[in-house]
């Protein structure tokens, strides 16, 4: 086997090079838009102007004589197939093309499938909608009112706006601590709407073939199996005549977990015209309907006393989700798992109550790197520790130190119930401050004061609740949150491993594939991952919430050491020896006492596979099959300072540093790791300086494009400082945790809290994200500058 330059043989974790990336850099990755089919059609979405309107009528006739339209697809057309509406991930229904009313601006109206894309594109211009438009709620904060109007009048008995009511911790202890607390700082805090906007968009090839039965669905999805099943329920179709592949996908962060309505109106369009129909959205498309993230009202409060010893935290939430309630999380946990906003710091009680309410707005919810909401927990507490180090005037460094969980109180039940796997967090937060020079950083900050310049230090000390779940408490839509894996051992000692999860740009195809390296002893190069395609692979729920490696990773582990264990008995009869007296090292079964006497896994294989005479009982080959089911949750966490300059004038905000030290476990693969965490750090500078799904009172989206919705480039984003410490997790077969969304969640509030510490002179307490220069110069209007 050859291997490229620089490319070292891995027989397990380390820092290895992505297989991927031999294709990806050579532009020769697949994704759905490079999918062709013979007689392929194109579809368009026809998209509501208005965020509230009745639809009177709608007229597709000079639509459809557009001599290259095949078909066009309304509301209508899909209630007598009884396909017009959707379940969404919540338990709530989804409009897939409006019949009564749209309830968003941009929500799906009519399909149109032509032989070309420009064509689809065109012939919606051709469709005449009467709208009737009626009142518009765009702030949650009008949603319960007296007077505002009701969005979802098609769900029975409808009276009102609220979706659930949902809360978490003890009230009265909470109560309690809160009355015999010295200190108390509350604050009001929105985590505005975002969008995870992956470079690549959604997309759909749907093929059904009428011949055998089989429908084929190439499409983004961080979830193929969920998908699949879902369609089988959703359509009435046998789960075994569907086919879903998942090809290379251009990030997902979230964006690409949900069902949307162009992925229904493909296969029913693929249904009636009987060729393959692809849709593919825009940027604005994107932009505008398919899953949002955020969209928190939050007013916490944080009780301590006088010497900074925290004793509670309590929050009201009024979340923003759209127009149907699509979030995609546990059936247990409306709010995703905001409820471990207790942050990394021991605390006697914590209460959280939340209002979920319908507004006209695009549905979805929870993506975007957030680990089933606790960005929005994480934010809220470590924006809650600075208030109150603040009030306290104590450095936002020493009360957090003071107030951090200690390595002998996991595993740790927090205020609010979650079992905290393992940690050693003072340690972690040390080596920042270490990294960051942080005495220093605060000399040099009071001599800038000194001289009315504006430099801001800010700290985030986050833990994460990743990788679910356990069955016994989560699921999605009902399903449980299992995964299965597969691996297969060939003649030569080359493996096949089948997954369930599916890589967005993660570098699955490298990390599974060192898995089953360190496990079995082979190099990594001699694994093939197989992922992203239901007919080939073992169900499982997919990629989102970090859940890859705490529940995919497991189940590999687990499966490799099944076939570890079966070569054992192989090896016991090459070497005529009883399999209890073997041991395992480096890729071989050796008697024991006689590391000589070996053979490799490789020449196990072989026997397997050959005439070698097999104890009873023992099957011949060499593979196995599992189904993990995760104990518990992993808990990765780290510490992460910000450094930030804001020119008073103009109100520019420049990140100069970020240090971040990361704990998630055992590393597979430290570059990998890395790289996650450098996509998050940029992504925490996006949302903390820049992005916002913002809507004028008519409902309108005013950030449908990249000129609007800006994200980070390298010009924004300073030369990374990441630091590492390793607590594995006592659960994980590999002591791994997640990380895929750790720095997304750990990094806004670090780079909120330093822009914030660098206007205090102003007096500035708290600003809202995102700090773009307008708001930061707003904020400091009228503020008089005090050393
Ligand atoms: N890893 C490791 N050692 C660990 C933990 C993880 O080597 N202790 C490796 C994993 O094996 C995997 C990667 O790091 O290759 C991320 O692993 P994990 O934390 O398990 O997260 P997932 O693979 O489940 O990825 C999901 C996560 C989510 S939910 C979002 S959102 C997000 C993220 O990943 N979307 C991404 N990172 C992304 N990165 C890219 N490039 N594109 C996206 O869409
Ligand atoms: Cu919430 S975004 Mo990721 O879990 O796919």
């Amino acid at each position: 086997m050859t291997h490229t330059a620089g490319t070292p043989r891995h027989h397990g974790f380390g820092p290895m090079r992505r297989k991927e990336d031999a294709r990806f850099i050579r532009g020769r990755g697949k994704y759905v838009d490079d999918i062709k089919l013979p007689g392929m059609l194109h579809g368009a979405i026809l998209h509501s102007p208005h965020a509230h309107a009745r639809i009177r009528s709608i007229d597709v006739g000079a639509a459809e004589a557009h001599p290259k339209v095949k078909a066009v697809i309304t509301g209508e057309t899909l209630e007598a197939m009884n396909l017009a509406w959707m379940p969404t991930l919540s338990n709530d229904v989804q409009a897939v093309l409006a019949t009564d009313k749209v309830r968003f601006q941009g929500q799906e109206v009519a399909f149109v499938i032509a032989e070309d894309h420009y064509s689809a594109r065109d012939a919606l211009e051709l469709i005449d909608v009467d709208y009737d438009p009626l009142p518009v709620v765009s702030d949650a904060r009008t949603a319960m009112d007296e007077d505002a109007p009701v969005i979802r009048d098609d769900l029975e008995g409808r009276k009102d706006n609220h979706i659930f009511d949902w809360e978490a911790g003890d009230r009265a202890r909470t109560e309690e601590v809160f009355a015999v607390a010295d200190v108390v700082v509350s604050q009001d805090m929105l985590y505005p709407r975002v969008h995870p906007a992956p470079l690549e968009t959604c997309g759909i090839v749907a093929d059904m073939d009428k011949v055998t039965g089989k429908l084929t669905v190439w499409a983004t999805t961080q979830a193929p199996h969920a998908h699949r099943t879902l369609y089988a329920l959703v359509a009435g179709l046998p789960e075994h005549k569907i086919r879903v592949i998942s090809p290379d996908i251009g990030g997902g962060f979230g964006n690409k977990v949900g069902i949307y309505p162009g992925y229904v109106c493909s296969i029913v369009g693929s249904i009636l015209t009987g060729r393959p129909v692809k849709w593919v959205e825009d940027r604005s498309e994107n932009l505008m309907t398919t899953s949002f993230a955020r969209d928190y009202h939050m007013s916490g409060s944080i009780a301590a006393t006088r010497d900074g010893k925290v004793l509670g935290v309590r929050v009201k939430t009024l979340a923003d989700h759209g127009a149907f309630n699509g979030s995609a999380q546990p059936t247990k946990f409306p709010a995703g798992f905001f409820h471990v906003f207790t942050g990394s710091y021991d605390m006697q009680a914590a209460h959280c109550e939340v209002t979920g309410v319908y507004t006209n707005k695009a549905p979805g919810g929870v993506a975007y790197a957030c680990s089933f909401r606790i960005t929005e927990a994480v934010y809220l507490v470590e924006r809650l520790m600075d208030l109150l180090a603040a009030e306290l005037d104590v450095d936002p460094a020493e009360l957090r130190m003071k107030n951090l969980l200690q390595p002998e109180q996991f595993p740790y039940t927090c205020a609010t119930g979650w079992e905290y796997d393992s940690g050693d967090y003072a340690t972690t937060l040390r080596l920042a401050l270490e990294m960051a020079g942080y005495e220093a950083l605060r000399k040099e900050q009071a001599e800038k004061r000194a001289r009315g310049e504006l430099m801001g230090i800010g700290i985030s000390f986050f833990t994460e609740a990743v990788g679910a779940g356990p069955r016994k408490h989560m699921d999605i839509l009902g399903f449980g949150m299992a995964d299965g894996a597969e691996l297969r051992v060939h003649p030569t000692g080359k493996a096949v491993l089948r997954i369930s999860v599916q890589t967005q740009g993660q570098g699955h195809e490298t990390t599974f594939a060192q898995i089953v390296a360190e496990e079995l002893g082979i190099p990594a190069d001699d694994v093939e991952v197989v992922h992203g395609d239901t007919d080939q692979t073992p169900f499982g729920l997919g990629t989102y919430g970090s859940r890859s490696t705490p529940v995919s990773g497991a189940a590999t582990a687990v499966v490799t050491r099944k076939v570890r264990e079966r070569a054992r008995l192989v090896a016991g009869a090459m070497l005529e020896a009883d399999p209890g007296d073997l041991e395992w090292s480096e890729g071989r079964w050796f008697v024991r006492g006689d590391p000589n006497s070996g053979v490799t896994i490789q020449e196990i294989a072989m026997a397997a596979h050959g005439s070698v005479e097999l104890p009873e009982g023992v099957e011949g080959h060499l593979d196995a099959t599992t189904v993990y089911n995760p104990p518990n949750l992993t808990y990765p966490y780290g510490a992460y300072i910000c450094v930030v300059d804001v020119d008073a004038g103009t109100g520019k905000v420049s990140v100069r540093r970020i240090i971040a030290v990361d704990d998630c476990g055992v590393r597979i693969n430290p570059m990998i790791v890395e790289g996650q965490v450098h996509g998050g750090l940029a992504d925490g500078i996006g949302m903390a300086l820049m992005q916002v799904m913002a809507f004028d009172e008519d409902g309108n989206h005013l950030g449908a494009s990249f000129m609007d919705y800006l994200l980070p480039t390298s010009m924004e984003c300073p030369s990374w400082e990441l630091g590492a410490t390793v607590t594995p997790s006592p659960h994980h077969p590999l002591g791994a945790k997640g990380v895929g969304e750790s720095a997304t969640v750990g990094s806004p509030p670090a780079v909120v809290n330093a822009v914030v510490d660098a206007l205090k002179p102003y007096g500035v307490r708290h600003a809202d994200i995102p700090l773009t220069p307008a708001n930061v110069w707003r904020t400091l209007q009228g503020r008089p500058f005090r050393t």
